[in-house]
C-alpha cells in the first residue's frame, strides 16, 4: 500500500483486451427495504479474476456507483467493452495488482434510479444493507477471508476488505465508515464528501462534519492505526470544494487521521483539471486500486 503513490493516467494498453480475462456474475440477494422494512430482492455485480480458484481466499473490493446511475454500467460482461473490467484484467494479467474479487453494489431500492428518495437518507441507510445483505451474499458465495458472514466473521476478516465509492457512492462510503468500520480496513473515496450534515455538508460545515466523523470512529473504538483512507478528486470536479474544505478539517484530530509520516493513514490526491464525469471516474478508481494493491 502506498497512500502517497503518484497519480498516473491510464495508459491506452489497459483498455485493450488481454488474453486472460475474468468473469462478471450478476448476484441476486435478499434484503430489506429500509423505508418500510419489507423484504426485497436486489442484485450486485461480482468480478472474479482469471483463474479464480474457489479453494483459494481472495481479498474483496467493493465499489459503489454515484447518483442517477446504477451498478449495471460499472461492471458487466459484454465482450470487453467494460472499461473497469478491462483494466482489472490487464492489471492482474501483468502482475501489477494481485488477483482479487471486485463488487459493484447498488444503493437504490429495487436497483432502480429514483428521485423520490432523499440522497442523504439513502446513503445513510446503505451501510445496513451493505453489511447485513451485500457482504454476506457475496462472501458466502465467493471465497474471501471471511470464515463466516455474520458480523463477527466480517470483523475478523476486515484487513482483507476494501470499500470505495464514486460521488454519491462516496457519501455511502463515508456513512459506512461511520457505522461499520469494524467490517473493513481500507477505504477509497473518489469525488464525494461526507453528508452527515446534509448535502455538500463537507463544504458548508467542514468542522462539524469532521468532528462527527471522528467521534463516530472513536465511538467504534478505532484510532488512526486501524484503518486507512485514500481520497481523490480533480480541481474541476464539483466535489473539489467539498473535499477541499472537509479533508483539511480532519487534520485537527491526529489520533484518528494522520496526514504524513510513518503512521500516515490518509492520502488526498488532486488531479489538475479533473472533472466529475466517467472518464475521470475511471482514472480515479484505477489509481486508488494501484495505491492499495500494487505489487
Ligand atoms: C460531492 C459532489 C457531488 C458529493 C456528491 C456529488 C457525496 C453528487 C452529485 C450527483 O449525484 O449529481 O461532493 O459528495
Amino acid at each position: 500500500m502506498n497512500l502517497n503513490r503518484e497519480i498516473t493516467e491510464i495508459a491506452p494498453e489497459y483498455f485493450e483486451t488481454p488474453e486472460h480475462r475474468g468473469k462478471v456474475d450478476k448476484l441476486f440477494y435478499e434484503t430489506v427495504n429500509y423505508t418500510n422494512n419489507e423484504k426485497m430482492e436486489k442484485y450486485c455485480y461480482v468480478y472474479t479474476p482469471y483463474g479464480y480458484d474457489p479453494e483459494k481466499q481472495y481479498d474483496v473490493w467493493y465499489y459503489c456507483h454515484g447518483g442517477h446511475e446504477l451498478a449495471d454500467k460499472y461492471l458487466f460482461d459484454n465482450g470487453d467493452r467494460n472499461a473497469l473490467k478491462c483494466f482489472l484484467d490487464n492489471l492482474i494479467e501483468r502482475g501489477e495488482i494481485r488477483p482479487l474479487i471486485v463488487v459493484a453494489p447498488c444503493f437504490y431500492l429495487n436497483n432502480t434510479v429514483s428521485d423520490d428518495q432523499d440522497p442523504v437518507e439513502l446513503s445513510k441507510a446503505y451501510p445496513t444493507e451493505f453489511v447485513n445483505s451485500i457482504m454476506p451474499a457475496v462472501e458466502s458465495r465467493y471465497h474471501t477471508f471471511a470464515k463466516s458472514t455474520d458480523r463477527q466473521g466480517l470483523r475478523e476478516s476486515r484487513d482483507h476488505r476494501y470499500i470505495s465509492g464514486w460521488s454519491m457512492g462516496s457519501s455511502c462510503t463515508w456513512f459506512s465508515v461511520m457505522q461499520a468500520l469494524d467490517c473493513f480496513r481500507h477505504i477509497a473515496i473518489t469525488s464525494g464528501d461526507c453528508w452527515i450534515k446534509g448535502i455538500f455538508g463537507g463544504r458548508h460545515f467542514p468542522e462539524e462534519t469532521a468532528k462527527l466523523t471522528v467521534e463516530s470512529i472513536r465511538e467504534q473504538g478505532f484510532t488512526s492505526e486501524d484503518f486507512c483512507i485514500y481520497v481523490e478528486t480533480g480541481t474541476a470536479d464539483i466535489a473539489y470544494p467539498n473535499l477541499d474544505h472537509f479533508i483539511p478539517a480532519l487534520k485537527e484530530y491526529p489520533d484518528v487521521f494522520v496526514f504524513e509520516g510513518e503512521k500516515q493513514n490518509i492520502g488526498f490526491h488532486l488531479w489538475p483539471e479533473g472533472e466529475h464525469h466517467t472518464q475521470w471516474r475511471l482514472q480515479y478508481i484505477f489509481n486508488a486500486l494501484l495505491a492499495y494493491l500494487a505489487e
